[in-house]
Parts: structure tokens; C-alpha cells; sequence
């Protein structure tokens, strides 16, 4: 018996031994990353800060003949933006040495419209150079945004323009030490100052920037770099073709390396594409990328912030989070706050891997060969991993958690040096001796966390049931997520009556109506309930069973629209433009433009703003980008108020706000001048106005 028992243990040690000899890694699947994109998927949370004269002038977009002398920002300081970054738990920052208007945060020898120009620091200030300094005190990469589109510059739209572009390129890539990654914005071409022209200039993209060329001279300087275009131009990484902060829940860190790239390949990837391109997700802590200071109250929450880490590395992209800087030079607290809550959020969340170094078996190991079992998935070690034989393409691996425990997160990660094979996968729970699917997806890539409500198992298996070819698993995590609630949303009907939601499931509300933070012990939200006129809701959800309250949710609607009229339109679904709810839309189709939205508030008032908020549909249409705002007391004499462009709204088509000084209105008049798609439909979702 025991010579029996020696024997085997013999015989096994002898068999790995051989089997060790014998068993080959997996041999690549198709294309891999390179070692520098390789080392950009692994920081995984990095920032932008955009600072530019935009701050000063509260645009989205400047036009490039804003002064120099309002760049003065008298608190100035990297040091605090690398701090909040780095106590954020993120890796880099990328900041915009150049937005559309032209304007250059470094004292660029190449224009005059720079830094040395401007009062701060009497013409001597490099807020690059400070960047750099803080990003290596603070041991952060440093990345560099520069428009290609210049509004600024006389000769943007011909040749000599992509000369200076270089040279500004050269001047950045060689000055400032290492440069984790180059950001080439996709907004190109359209009005613009060009040195007192004023003109509209068109380019072709595809073919004006020499893309080749330019990225051989970024690679010459930057060796380590990865260059980031927004599609057409194939760089190391792609858009995700949102500002949202989601990419697609299956992605494919592949595309082709020629071709053109349409918003399914941005937001998913392209399964059989021959090139390697993985998601880089970008949005901004508040809803715009520039800081207004009517945002000072719409800093993304929590559990907003959760969403998009699921949405974005949690689904095989990276996160870059945008950080508006006020005009003082600093990061407003509230957008600090918001960004260290998340970071603790995000630690206590991952903080204990129920499945680390747990017994796992699987349904095939490679070769029969140790240096690929089961437990190389579970061993917290990045470069070790479970693999399969060659032709097995469905395998699972299960995990046993030695006693009943409770999780809801599962993560999983794929050893990408060897390629993206993945193509779906499930997780079950062994309750009470039965298996139970708590979730399944499609890819995963370099990271994949799924959610799923809170269950108490034993075991917990996952099962690869489709892939490219034999899997590679690097890691796998199994976590007990903490609640976090959502901000209730507040709407406001046409007649004044207050609707308070969410979509997480089971909280109740609480609300106060008089400014003040609303508590557990404020009125209780049964239904909806009547507030008209001028009023601040502030309302949160709060969930009995984990005694957890959510971050506030707040709205200050304006004047009553109870007597407003839309004029001269005889469609009765136009009234979505004033119902309140920001996911019905109503379209004018049967005019040319200009086409006009006129509105009769029903009295007169002291108006000293509008706002206006486009399509919110996926597939939107009649995106209005150029305006005209005109008010009237009889609607017949009109007075032009404002004109201008609602500039990023096509990426970012949030709530855009107009301010100008308080005028006598009773109609007011909306003029669509263009469109983002140059066609004749002009979009409403809601339609309001700022008053005195
Ligand atoms: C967009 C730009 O137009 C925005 O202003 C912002 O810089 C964002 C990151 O990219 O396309």
C-alpha cells in the first residue's frame, strides 16, 4: 500500500517533470500589444486637466482671438493637481499644453500667442515645465494634449501650418523629459480666427496632418510613447466614440491598421481586426471638459464614478478623468473630494480577494503541466497564468471558497502579451449544492469585472464557453462590494409637479425644498408632489437594509413654465421641448435652415439666460451647433440677444448654458443656424431660460 503510494507520488513528480519538459506556452492569437502599450494598459487611471483661456471666458471652445492678458491664475499650482492625482490613485496626467484656441500653456518659440504673453507671472510662466516638475515629485507619467486644430493660427488649413504643428510637437517632446502619451484631438477644422481671417476652413483629415510622418517624429523623440488619434489615423490606442465614460460591453482591443473606423469599432473593437488598438475611455469629473463655475454643483458622484470604473476597466479600457482647473489655477474642492471618495470607494472595494490562493481545479490544464494549473489564476502574480491545451477553446475553472461566503464583484483578466482570445464566458454560484448563473459576458481582454447582486456560496466556477483559441488566464478576484446608492434624479414637469427616481432598486427618498442638505429626518418621498416657480430640490435615497444614504441629488428649476406656449407649431408632441424630461425629443424636419423655435412664456419676465438641451438619443439627430437668440415683447419686433456656437456638443451633448445681461422678454426666439450633421433638422429635448 504504501510502496503503492510512494510509487505514484514518484510517478507523478516524474510525469510533471516530463510534462513540464514537454508542455510549450500558448503560441500568440493573432495580434499582441506592444511593450509600450503594454505598459500604458497596466496604469489603468490616469488624469487630464484642460486649463486654457476657455477658463477664463467660460467657453467649451475658444475661437482663438481671445486675449492673452486674461491668462493670469494667481494660485497657479501643479503641485496640487499632482497631489489629488496621486492621492487618487491614478498614474499620470495629460494636460492640454494647447485646446483648439491655439493658446500655449508653454512659452512656445514658434507663436505669440503663449504664456510669455500673458500677465502670469509677468510673461516668465512655463505651466508645462511646472506640470513635469510636479508629475516627478509625485511620481506621475507625463502626457501631453496639442489641438492639431488651431483657431489661433494664420496659417492653420495650409501647408506651413503642419511645420509649425511639428515644431510645437518637437518642442514638447524634447523639452519636458519622458511623455507617457500624446493626445491628438479629433476636432478639426470649422470657424476660426486664423490670425484676424475669420473665416471657416475645412481640411481633410485624413490627409493634412501627414499622420505618417508625424508619428515617425513623435516615436524619434519619445521612444516609450503612445499616441492616441481618434480613429482615422491609426495611433496605439482609439476613442471609445463617447464622452460618456463607457465603452462597449464587448471590446476587442483590436482594429484594423488601415481602413475607416466607424463608431461600432470605436466603442467595441473589431474581433477580427489584424492590428492592436485597446480603448482608451475619457470623461470629464463634471459634465464639460473646461471649468464653469455652474458645474460647481454637477461634480460626478460616487456611485457615478463606480459606474464608469465598471464601464471602462472594468471592461478592458483605461480611464483618463478629466480635472477642470478654475481660473485661480487650482482644482475646486468639490472635484477633489469626488475623486478621493472614489479612490476609497474603489480601495475598499477590491480591498480582499476572496478567491487569492484558494483551491481551484480545472476542467483541462495545458500539458497536464503545474507551471499552467489552476492555481497560477488565483496566485496574485501578473505574469503567471492558468492555460489550456491548444484545441480547447471551452474550459472552466472553479474556485473553492471553503465556506459559505458572500461576494458580488467577479474579475477576471486574460495574459494579453499572448494575444485577446476570449469571445464569452459565464460565472456560477454553488448555493445549497445547486450551480447558479450569477452572471455572463462576452469579452474580456486586459480586465473584465462583472456585477451581480450580493449571493452566498461556497464554490463559485467560471467556464469560458467560446474563445479564439485555448484560454489564458492571468488573475481572477472574487469580491464582496460595499453599497453605493446613487444621487436620486429630480425632474420637473411643464405643470410643476416633482418626480424623484433612481435606478437602483429598493431605496426611498428623503427631500427638503428650502436649500438645505437634505437627512433621514427630512420629508419623506411617497409621490409626486407640486412646486412651482423658483425652487431648489435637494433630495437623497436611502436604503433601509444597509442603513446607507446616497450622495445628494439637487436641481433649481427656474420660473414656472406652466403658461408657455410654443408659437405657430400645430404638432402636439412638440410639447416634449417643455415637459421636463430630459429623454423626450421633438424634431423640426419640414423647414431649411435657419429654422426658428419661438416661445410665448406666457408673461413678461427679466431673462438673462437660455439653456438648451439637445437630443439625448443614442442615434440623435438635429444637434444644433450654431445659434442665434432673440427675445420680443409682441412677437412680431424682435431684438438679437446672443449668438455663437454650442461648441463639443456632438461629443458632450450635455445641458448647454447662455448668459448675457437681463433683458425684457414675454417670446423668445431660438434660431438654429447648423446642425453637427449640416442637414436641415433641428432637436430639442428641453428648452429653458435663466431669469433675474
Ligand atoms: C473633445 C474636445 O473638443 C473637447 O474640448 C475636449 O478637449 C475633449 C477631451 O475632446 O473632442
Amino acid at each position: 500500500m504504501i510502496r503503492n503510494f510512494l510509487c505514484g507520488i514518484i510517478l507523478s513528480i516524474f510525469s510533471i517533470g516530463i510534462s513540464n519538459a514537454q508542455t510549450k506556452a500558448p503560441a500568440p492569437c493573432g495580434p499582441v500589444p506592444s511593450e509600450n502599450q503594454m505598459h500604458w494598459q497596466e496604469m489603468e487611471y490616469y488624469s487630464f486637466v484642460h486649463f486654457s483661456l476657455n477658463t477664463y471666458t467660460n467657453q467649451s471652445w475658444g475661437f482663438g482671438n481671445e486675449s492673452v492678458n486674461l491668462f493670469n491664475p494667481e494660485k497657479a499650482d501643479c503641485r496640487q493637481w499632482a497631489r489629488i492625482c496621486k492621492e487618487a490613485g491614478m498614474k499620470g496626467i495629460i494636460i492640454t499644453a494647447k485646446h483648439h484656441c491655439g493658446f500655449c500653456l508653454w512659452p512656445s518659440k514658434f507663436t505669440e500667442y503663449s504664456v510669455k504673453n500673458a500677465p502670469w507671472k509677468n510673461g516668465k510662466g512655463d505651466m508645462v515645465r511646472e506640470m513635469a516638475d510636479a508629475c516627478k515629485e509625485y511620481g506621475l507619467k507625463l502626457g501631453i494634449y496639442l489641438s492639431p486644430w488651431d483657431r489661433n493660427s494664420k496659417d492653420y488649413g495650409k501647408p506651413e501650418y503642419i511645420t509649425y504643428f511639428r515644431n510645437q510637437l518637437t518642442e514638447l517632446l524634447t523639452n519636458y523629459g519622458p511623455i507617457f502619451e500624446v493626445w491628438f484631438d479629433g476636432a478639426n477644422g470649422g470657424d476660426g480666427y486664423y490670425g484676424g481671417a475669420n473665416e471657416s476652413r475645412k481640411i481633410d483629415r485624413t490627409t493634412y496632418y501627414d499622420w505618417k510622418n508625424t508619428y515617425a517624429l513623435i516615436r524619434k523623440l519619445q521612444p516609450n510613447i503612445v499616441i492616441w488619434n481618434d480613429g482615422g489615423d491609426r495611433g496605439d490606442l482609439r476613442w471609445v466614440g463617447t464622452e460618456e465614460g463607457n465603452v462597449g460591453e464587448t471590446n476587442w482591443s483590436l482594429l484594423n491598421a488601415t481602413g475607416e473606423v466607424d463608431w461600432g469599432m470605436l466603442h467595441y473593437g473589431l474581433e477580427s481586426g489584424n492590428s492592436w488598438v485597446p480603448a482608451e475611455v475619457n470623461t470629464s469629473i463634471r459634465p464639460e471638459w473646461f471649468y464653469h463655475p455652474i458645474e460647481d454643483a454637477k461634480v460626478k458622484t460616487v456611485p457615478q464614478l463606480m459606474d464608469i470604473y465598471y464601464s471602462s476597466i472594468g471592461s478592458n479600457g483605461s480611464l483618463l478623468l478629466n480635472f477642470p482647473i478654475m481660473p485661480n489655477g487650482l482644482i475646486h474642492p468639490n472635484d477633489e473630494k469626488a475623486a478621493l471618495d472614489f479612490a476609497k470607494a474603489v480601495k475598499e472595494t477590491f480591498a480582499v480577494n476572496l478567491a487569492e490562493n484558494k483551491k481551484a481545479e480545472a476542467s483541462n490544464i495545458r500539458g497536464n503541466a503545474k507551471e499552467f494549473g489552476a492555481a497560477k489564476a488565483i496566485d496574485n502574480n501578473k505574469n503567471t497564468y492558468w492555460a489550456t491545451d491548444d484545441n480547447v477553446t471551452k474550459a472552466s475553472l472553479t474556485i473553492d471558497l471553503g465556506k459559505p461566503t458572500l461576494f458580488n464583484r467577479f474579475l477576471v483578466q486574460e495574459y494579453i502579451r499572448l494575444g485577446q482570445r476570449v469571445k464569452a464566458f459565464t460565472v456560477e454560484a454553488l448555493v445549497e449544492g445547486n450551480w447558479k448563473e450569477v452572471a455572463k459576458a462576452t469579452t474580456i481582454g486586459y480586465k473584465r469585472i462583472l456585477r451581480f447582486p450580493s449571493i452566498k456560496a461556497t464554490k463559485i466556477r467560471f467556464s469560458i464557453t467560446d474563445s479564439k483559441s485555448c484560454s489564458v488566464i492571468s488573475n481572477i478576484g472574487v469580491y464582496n462590494a460595499p453599497v453605493f446608492l446613487n444621487a436620486p434624479s429630480i425632474a420637473r414637469t411643464q405643470y410643476g409637479e416633482i418626480t424623484i427616481t433612481t435606478n437602483d432598486i429598493g431605496p426611498i427618498f428623503y427631500y427638503t425644498l428650502d436649500g438645505s442638505e437634505p437627512t433621514t429626518k427630512s420629508t419623506i418621498y411617497n409621490a409626486p408632489f407640486p412646486a412651482d416657480g423658483k425652487v431648489e430640490v435637494k433630495a437623497i435615497a436611502f436604503d433601509p437594509a444597509s442603513g446607507k444614504s446616497s450622495p445628494v441629488g439637487r436641481e433649481k428649476f427656474d420660473i414656472s413654465k406652466k403658461d408657455w406656449k410654443i408659437v405657430g407649431i400645430n404638432d402636439e408632441k412638440s410639447s416634449a421641448i417643455l415637459d421636463g424630461n430630459p429623454s423626450s425629443v421633438w424634431h423640426q424636419r419640414d423647414k431649411k435652415m435657419p429654422i426658428d423655435l419661438v416661445v410665448d412664456l406666457g408673461k413678461n419676465y427679466k431673462v438673462s439666460g437660455f439653456k438648451y438641451l439637445p437630443d439625448q438619443n443614442k442615434w440623435s439627430s438635429g444637434i444644433i451647433t450654431n445659434y442665434q437668440f432673440y427675445v420680443s415683447a409682441d412677437n412680431t419686433e424682435w431684438k438679437l440677444i446672443d449668438e455663437g456656437e454650442f461648441s463639443n456638443i456632438k461629443n458632450n451633448p450635455v445641458w448647454q448654458i447662455k448668459n448675457f445681461s437681463p433683458v425684457n422678454a414675454r417670446f423668445i426666439k431660438l434660431k438654429a443656424i447648423k446642425n453637427t450633421s449640416n442637414d436641415d433638422v433641428a432637436g430639442y429635448a428641453e428648452i429653458d431660460v435663466i431669469t433675474n
